[in-house]
């Protein structure tokens, strides 16, 4: 078969990007290139772009559109749904942004950010912290996602109850369209009512409708104090209680609030040297929290721990540990952020990132479990950002388990949460993996809006074909 890529335009690309930027068949990073974090797919692309700036990404869209070429925009490849790894073999070209790492400007006056797609988070974060600021999208994947990828799947994390996802956070944007033009939306004015806001339309597209190559950012206030606790709770509706009250006394100073079910801690205290449990007694599930205040008028922890105190005497909590230093805060937060990272290696894994109405939340576990009893191989693990509705429900299945044997899980998962008013895709997006849950779950008159809109931007269907519209 010849390859899908002819060497004449190959040597156009190179031209563009410089012939080590592009990386073609029989160069084995092509694999790693089409393999997503979890494994789940491995779809080999035909070749790798990898663009220096925004005018080398617009002239390579514009060769790769007048090949008629299926382009798979890349960040860190750190998604969940499959949704930055070519849907099909040895056809469609990933453009990587990982080359785009500048921060291009901050501005302490208008708390503002410009960089560049493919700045990693954590790149951002520290930017921001040496400015005296904070940028404060936090996810575990924070080490190697991009600023781009975050933008494209409209990521959330851990601190979305004080901060809101990264779309609370995207001031401006600049993107590429599918025909190479530069949509230049950067402006990061923080009012400017001229018509539709057209940069919404590509928080959380999944590079079905651009390729995103800079973005202006929100920046916050440093917090000058932060408390990190961790209560033991018998259940999910003592979780939910001790919610109720942390969220009415705190308010917005709640960044955080947590889930972690026994086996998901378990999971970790097994898999990461030096983990350990704060916790006297085994308990079915803990809440991590966090506080931050950017005033020092009061102590948040001594309002902290009075609380605690309160739901230990209340019986919401039976047990508690505050954090006295940075370093124990962070041994709670390894508890939290290596379950993904845990889960990885113990099985056949099956991801389920749900969200529902707060108070549904127990009601729905209560359902799930039984649920799961008829493949007693299953092992199941509940975790995720309960404080604004996120669950994530990890269903292991031995190594090697029949895909026919997990089928019935999406039925079961889906079907309970659209019976309890959530939604199947809370922050992860929908890529390659969910179409069958978008297409049975999404309204029908949104989905049509949404093809209409790929119609208009894409007419060919060149942007991550195969990705977020079911067919
Ligand atoms: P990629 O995986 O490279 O791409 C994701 C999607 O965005 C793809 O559809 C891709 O085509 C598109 N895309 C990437 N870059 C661009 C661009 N520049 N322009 C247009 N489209 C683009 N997600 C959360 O929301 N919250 C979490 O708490 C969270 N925790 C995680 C923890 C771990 C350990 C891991 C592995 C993942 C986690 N994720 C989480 C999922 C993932 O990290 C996020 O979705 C992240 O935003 C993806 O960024 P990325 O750069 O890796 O994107
Ligand atoms: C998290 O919150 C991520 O840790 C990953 O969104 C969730 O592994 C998962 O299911
Ligand atoms: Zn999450």
């Amino acid at each position: 078969m010849p390859p899908a890529v002819s060497p004449n335009v190959v040597r156009e690309l190179a031209a563009v990007v410089g012939a080590a930027n592009v990386i073609v068949p029989g160069d084995e990073r092509l694999v790693v290139f089409g393999t997503d974090w979890p494994g789940r797919v491995q779809q080999v692309p035909a070749l790798v772009v990898r663009p220096g700036s925004t005018e080398e990404v617009c002239a390579v869209v514009r060769v790769l559109a007048r090949e008629g070429l299926p382009i798979v925009p890349q960040g860190g490849n750190t998604g969940l749904c499959g949704g930055a790894v070519p849907s099909q073999p040895d056809r469609e070209v990933v453009v990587s942004l990982a080359r785009m790492r500048r921060i291009l400007d901050v501005d302490t006056v208008a708390n503002t950010m410009l960089v560049e797609a493919g700045c990693v988070l954590q790149q951002v974060q520290q930017a921001a912290a040496e400015a005296g600021r904070t940028f404060p999208l936090s996810l575990a994947a924070e080490g190697s996602c991009q600023v781009g990828g975050n933008v494209a799947t409209n990521a959330g994390g851990v601190s979305v109850l004080r901060y809101g996802s990264i779309r609370s956070l995207v001031l401006g944007l600049e993107v590429v369209l599918a025909d190479g033009t530069r949509l230049d939306m950067l402006s990061p004015l923080r009012k400017d009512n001229t018509g539709f806001d057209l940069k919404q339309l590509f928080i959380g597209s999944e590079g079905a409708l651009g390729i995103v190559t800079q973005v202006s950012l929100a920046l916050h206030p440093l917090p000058v104090e932060t408390v990190t606790l961790m209560a033991a709770v018998e259940s999910a509706g003592s979780a939910m209680a001790a919610f109720e009250r942390i969220a009415g006394t705190f308010g917005a100073r709640v960044v955080a609030f947590e889930l972690l079910d026994a086996a998901s801690v378990d999971a970790v205290v097994h898999h990461i040297p030096g983990a350990r449990v704060p916790f006297e007694h085994a308990t079915p599930f803990a809440v991590l929290v966090q506080l931050e205040d950017t005033l020092a008028t009061s102590s948040l922890a001594s309002q902290a721990e009075a609380l605690v105190m309160q739901l230990l005497e209340d019986g919401i909590c039976n047990d508690a540990c505050v954090a006295q230093s940075g370093a124990q805060a962070q041994a709670l937060w390894a508890l939290r952020e290596n379950i993904t990272e845990s889960l990885r290696g113990i099985g056949r894994v099956q991801k389920f990132d749900v969200s529902l109405p707060l108070r549904r939340i127990p009601q729905f576990l209560t359902e799930l479990a039984p649920g799961l009893t008829r493949e007693p191989s299953l092992r199941l693990f509940v975790f995720g950002h309960v404080g604004d509705g996120n669950l994530h429900v990890n269903v292991v299945a031995p190594t090697g388990t029949a895909d026919s044997a997990v089928e019935f899980l999406d039925d079961l998962v889906y079907g309970l949460v659209s019976s309890h008013g959530g939604s199947f895709s809370a922050e992860h997006g929908i890529g390659q993996l969910k179409l069958g849950a978008m297409r049975r779950y999404k309204d029908g008159h949104q989905l049509r809006v949404m093809h209409l809109l790929k119609n208009a931007l894409d007419p060919r269907g060149l942007l991550n074909p195969g990705k977020v519209l079911p067919a």
